[in-house]
């Protein structure tokens, strides 16, 4: 695994620092390493604490959460679409985001409702905290653990019963997207070359299916997490989709955790 510095050290340096999650595969975190890795971008590893207080986090950053990209003395990135035009910008080849207005247009709505507020990601993790917010009895460590996550993302009953559909839904629609690319002979979701897209989805797809342990050994805990997902999401898991991930992580990615 690669080293990681605080962010008291981090804060010093300039250059590119990207703060991230050590020991998970979080859906965020592996995408932001696969954009900034695509395109060769070195940058020092800056530690976030899950569930933990990340005082010097906020005192930088002004949030809590992971990732976030610094270059040198310019304002922290902590949303995937300022990190992908941060990355583009350092590093204009590959290219990621498609110059064709109609393909930029379709791609950024599929990464909206992939990695944004209230998309897919982000549905998935209402799903997963619903189940213990929901009983009384569970362990006072997972209660814990939950009410951390739901106070900071939103959490409400009435949108996490609605999350799984919602979820679904996406998948479904990135299934179709994939179909008609693959009908017109392209390899890749938008157009006929990588994009961040094809890049976000293999890092997401985690989510509802992680690669296997060999290839990404997160615990047991997390693995139990991510791919318990219930009937209406599994129904909606193409595997084509699936297929698609293997290939970008092949073709393209280092493979999460850092191996
Ligand atoms: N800020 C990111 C989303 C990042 C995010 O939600 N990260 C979560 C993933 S669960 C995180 O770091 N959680 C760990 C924590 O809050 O301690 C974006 O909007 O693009």
């Amino acid at each position: 695994m690669s080293n990681f510095i605080s962010v008291a050290e981090a804060r010093d340096m300039s250059g590119l620092r990207i703060v991230l999650t050590p020991g998970i595969p979080g859906p965020w975190s592996e995408s932001a390493k696969g954009i900034f890795g695509v395109k060769k971008l070195d940058y020092a590893w800056v530690e976030q604490v899950v569930g933990g207080e990340n005082l010097d986090l906020i005192d930088w950053t002004a949030q809590a959460t992971a990732p976030v990209a610094v270059w040198n003395d310019e304002p922290p990135r902590a949303t995937w679409i300022e990190q992908l035009y941060l990355a583009e910008r350092l590093a204009p080849e590959p290219k990621l985001i498609p110059d064709d207005f109609e393909d930029r247009m379709r791609m950024m709505s599929f990464c909206h409702e992939l990695l944004g507020e209230n998309g897919f990601v982000w549905s998935r993790r209402l799903q997963i905290l619903h189940p213990t917010m929901t009983n009384p009895e569970a362990p006072p460590e997972a209660q814990a653990f939950a009410t951390y996550f739901a106070d900071k993302y939103l959490y409400e009953a009435s949108r996490a019963e609605k999350a799984p559909e919602h979820a679904a839904g996406f998948l479904r629609s990135l299934a179709a997207q994939l179909g008609t690319q693959k009908a017109k002979g392209s390899k890749f979701l938008i157009g006929d070359q990588l994009s961040a897209l094809d890049i976000y989805w293999a890092a997401c797809a985690t989510i509802v299916q992680p690669l296997p342990h060999e290839q990404c050994p997160m615990t047991d805990d997390f693995r139990t997490m991510y791919s318990t997902v219930g009937p209406v999401i599994e129904a909606a898991i193409d595997p084509a989709l699936i297929e698609h991930r293997d290939f970008i992580y092949a073709e393209y990615l280092t493979l999460p955790l850092d191996l």
